[in-house]
């Protein structure tokens, strides 16, 4: 792999008394050397600690349930949210480097107050409903299907307005912003600031209209403005492409599979700057290429039953099921049934860094 080792003759004793002592003196000093550590720090392709894991969404909810009539829900731990934890990633609460992953579970009618932060966050809904979170005291409905964003610094709180309890997934840049010392949390009102329950936020009323934009705010912003992306419209979009493609249109990215992106409105561009969220479809028994990506990812299986193949492990998953994806991890879909799956990657971050990669490794059989 690495070229040669630099082709120095073997040192003399007395030559290795001295690297010895160098070597000491390095670390007395803080420094180190490159040449004894290219390997790791320069490998010719990503190396990733974080593993391909599989979470069951059967075994999370049941834990999530143990939680909820256990731990209380509010000031100061703020959420009862349990995160996925990468079996590579050394303990830390991270489903990937960058990516935080979590089930969240609230009880009837309780609350987890305001409060906002710098972490750009999103939840994605695979059961359930009954659960409205305010965004900047916008309340909105969280129900099946549904895909909602709460960007960097918007005030958020969650009620359940009902005698059900619900649990829904979240996504954060939790751990890029650890990384990159960027995070400033506040704490808000210890309730949340509107009680209301609208079937439609403001911010749909005024965003989420196909290929429309108020003229009152043509600017262009780093998140989107839409804070749901209902699944009525997710499910037409998935089944047009379908329908176009059995037509002999084009539309679908490779033969049965429909597949979408979640963007913002005023760039064309993903939701937030740090989060790329996708949903795909593939028709019962069909396949995709495989692929690598810079970047990971995690996959929540939202409908039927299919396998990811990763690194040319299979791991046959179903509804709810959660996937981390390591960077460069050779990738492949399989349908048994029909097989729905959303997507959430830290891909723009790569791609506004030029750091950006794909390979295709092998196309469908
Ligand atoms: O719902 O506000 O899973 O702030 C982690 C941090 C959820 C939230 C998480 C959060 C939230
Ligand atoms: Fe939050």
């Amino acid at each position: 792999m690495n070229p040669a080792e630099p082709s120095v003759p073997e040192p003399t004793p007395e030559e290795q008394v001295a690297l010895d002592r160098l070597y000491a003196d390095f670390g007395a000093e803080n420094l180190m050397p490159l040449w004894t550590q290219l390997d790791g720090l320069m490998p010719e392709h990503p190396t990733p600690e974080a593993r391909a894991h599989v979470w069951e969404w059967k075994r999370l909810y049941t834990l999530a349930q143990r939680a909820g009539s256990l731990v209380p829900v509010g000031r100061g731990g703020e959420r009862r949210a349990i995160a996925l934890a990468n079996p590579g990633l050394g303990g830390r609460p991270y489903a990937t480097p960058t990516l935080w992953a979590a089930i969240q579970y609230l009880g009837p009618r309780e609350v987890a107050p305001e409060h906002r932060h710098s972490q750009n966050a999103f939840r994605f809904v695979v059961e359930g409903e009954g659960v409205w979170t305010v965004v900047d005291g916008d309340p909105v409905a969280m129900r099946r299907g549904d895909f909602l964003l709460t960007p960097g610094w918007h005030f958020h709180g969650h009620h359940n307005t009902t005698d059900t309890a619900m649990a829904w997934l979240d996504g954060l840049d939790i751990p890029f912003v650890h990384h990159t010392d960027s995070a400033f949390f506040e704490f808000g009102p210890d309730e949340v600031t509107d009680r209301s329950t609208p079937d439609l936020s403001r911010s749909e009323r005024l965003w989420a209209h196909p290929g429309l934009r108020p003229v009152s705010a043509l600017e262009r912003r780093a998140n989107s403005p839409i804070a749901a992306y209902r699944w009525e419209h997710t499910d037409r979009a998935l089944a047009e492409q379908l329908a176009l493609e059995e037509e002999g249109h084009p539309g679908t990215v490779g033969p049965g599979h429909a597949a979408v992106r979640y963007t913002n409105p005023t760039t064309g561009g993903d939701v937030m700057p740090t989060i790329r969220a996708e949903f795909h479809r593939l028709r019962p028994g069909a396949e995709t290429a495989t692929r690598r990506e810079v970047g990971s990812s995690v996959f929540q299986v939202f409908d039927g039953d299919g396998a990811i193949v990763l690194d040319g492990v299979e791991h046959r998953v179903g509804r709810g099921d959660l996937v981390a994806v390591p960077s460069w991890t050779a990738m492949r879909l399989r349908a048994e049934s029909g097989f729905d799956l959303f997507r959430f990657s830290d891909t723009p971050v790569f791609e506004a860094l030029h750091q950006a990669r794909t390979a295709i490794e092998e196309e469908p059989a």
